[in-house]
């Protein structure tokens, strides 16, 4: 049973992404896109649209160009917009990397990427030039200025022609953000320019009342799927403001609110815990933000409620992945009857199918069933992995998500579950398979695997099931320093439980619902 939105479909155009959002901005040329929210620091659309001119002419006279990939390492600042549609102006593609990377994952993604070309900011150099050098990425430029190093302002002081390529919108990969997806290691997600387009027009219905007034605080990451299409890319498309916040700490958060008047804030669930509970909420005027919207991992519907009597605002919630650009569900604007504890309806485009992973079989309203959908925003498939992709989106063009969801009679979903091995820490990836190779290196190690459980907050944290070799006495602090110190922090594992055997298929595959059973136990 195919279930579609309620919105009738949009014409998706046919455009690269940079034409959708600077095609013509005549009527916004003078009013303010971005703001920094540490300085105050602000840039128009007319400004940002011309050094994004400036740094796709200086990308071209480097030699990059249709078919490069060029990283980019660098927390939210409104220049990250720069560089990243500068990229994609010159017909390249963007990696975009996790700002809180160590040196050895940024020289992983630049290297599988096939990256040629790295911006990055001075405060993260200590991790992005080691990372760089051993990714052999030799052309490196730092934003805001290093020594031995080009600056932003060096690039953009150049008088180079604005390359003319030529955009095969639904072919070219105008991202190559980094994601899991259902299983094994973070994999290269292509996703397209009609992709990108695709996703902003199909949100439009949903998001119905934003526009030139909105303004956006933007601390969700721009490197993550999320942060850079509902907050930056949808933010530009709107014609809105976008206020920046490099991370995310309680007293800049609310000040930045009260200061620039954010209307619309997007959040993943850890925010909520903070807004609902800290004391300093009370001390700032918060009356600016209208709409509270989450998403990246389960709301708790309480917790919600909690919020939305605190604040005074609404408070919405969408779904998503990065290989499906990445919404498909959502709350839409104005309907305050939908429970904040679902993720809404289906946007126009997309189709979606229920299946019970046992036994294959599609299920109907009411019963739960693995979340497929098929539409103009799914990925075009994992970079130089046609196995991962095959095993992932099926010759009909259906993409599993590997998340457990219901629909109701009224077409709103809830998400209750998820088959994948994926754990989300505060709405960011931690793919098990990577800490289970990370431990596995340890020479008191025997085995491991690792799941996803709730701490005393619910929070979803990693647990490491560890087996030890004969002699040894490692114990869990150990361990979780072992780890912390190969991996950036949202990766840390945060529980240990020591056990004689991991549990295993006859094909030598980690049984991790036994795991999640014996936890459950
Ligand atoms: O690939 P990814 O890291 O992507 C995301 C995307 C989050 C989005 C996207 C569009 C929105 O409008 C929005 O609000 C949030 O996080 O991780 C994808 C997996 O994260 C879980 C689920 O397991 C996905 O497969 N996830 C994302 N959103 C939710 C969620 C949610 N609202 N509830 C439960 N799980």
């Amino acid at each position: 049973m195919v279930f579609r939105s309620p919105f009738p479909d949009v014409e998706i155009p046919d455009v690269s992404l940079h034409q959708l959002l600077f095609g013509d901005i005549a009527d916004r040329a003078d009013r303010v896109a971005l703001i920094d929210g540490m300085s105050g620091a602000s840039l128009t659309y007319g400004q940002l649209a011309g050094a994004i001119d400036r740094m796709a002419a200086a990308l071209a006279a480097r030699g990059i160009g249709k078919g490069d990939v060029v990283g980019i390492l660098s927390p939210n600042t409104p220049y990250y917009a720069v560089v990243f549609h500068g990229i994609l102006r010159a017909g390249a593609t963007a990696t975009t990397i996790n700002a809180l990377y160590t040196p050895d994952e940024v020289a992983h993604q630049l290297h599988d990427a096939g990256a040629k070309m790295l911006f990055t900011v001075s405060v993260l150099l200590p991790n992005a030039a080691p990372g760089a050098a051993k990714a052999g990425v030799t052309d490196v430029v730092v934003l805001d200025g290093a020594e031995g190093y080009p600056s932003l302002g060096e690039l953009l002081a150049n008088d180079h022609p604005v390359p003319e390529v030529s955009i095969n919108p639904a072919e070219d990969i105008a991202v190559l953000p980094y994601s899991s997806g259902t299983t094994a290691l973070p994999k290269g997600v292509m996703l397209t320019h009609r992709n990108l387009v695709a996703n902003l027009v199909q949100c439009g219905p949903i998001l119905s009342d934003v526009g030139p007034h909105t303004r956006i605080l933007a601390v969700l990451p721009f490197f993550h799927i999320y942060g850079m299409q509902v907050l930056m890319n949808n933010g530009l498309y709107i014609g809105g403001v976008v206020v920046t916040l490099p991370k995310f700490e309680l007293p800049e958060f609310l000040r930045v609110i009260a200061e620039h008047k954010t209307d619309r804030v997007y959040i993943a669930p850890p925010v909520a815990v903070a807004l609902a509970k800290h004391p300093i909420v009370d001390k700032y005027d918060l009356s600016a933000m209208k709409m509270l919207f989450s998403g990246a991992a389960p709301l708790d519907e309480d917790l919600a409620d909690a919020v939305k009597k605190r604040i005074g605002c609404k408070i919405a919630q969408g779904y998503g992945m990065t290989e499906m650009s990445p919404v498909s569900h959502a709350i839409p604007d104005g309907r305050e009857d939908i429970s904040i504890g679902t993720v809404g309806v289906i946007i126009p485009n997309l189709e979606c199918r229920l299946v019970d992973p046992a036994t294959g079989e599609d299920v109907g309203v009411g019963e739960r069933g693995e979340l497929w959908c098929k539409g103009p925003n799914i990925m075009k498939g994992y970079l130089n992995n046609a196995e991962a992709t095959a095993a992932t989106i099926d010759d009909d063009g259906w993409l599993h998500t590997g998340d457990v969801a219901v629909i109701d009679a009224d077409g709103v979903v809830s998400i209750v579950d998820r088959v994948k091995e994926l754990i989300k820490y505060k709405g960011y990836q931690v793919p098990p398979a990577e800490l289970e190779a990370v431990l596995l290196t340890h020479a008191e190690i025997a085995d491991a695997a690792v799941i996803g459980v709730r701490d005393a907050d619910g929070e979803e944290v990693p647990k490491a099931f560890v087996v030890r070799q004969a002699d040894s006495s490692l114990d869990a602090d150990a361990v979780m320093a072992f780890v912390a110190a190969h991996v950036a922090p949202h990766k840390k594992v945060r529980v240990v439980e020591f056990i004689e055997a991991i549990p295993k298929s006859a094909a030598g595959k980690i049984l991790r619902k036994d795991l999640r059973a014996r936890e459950q136990a």
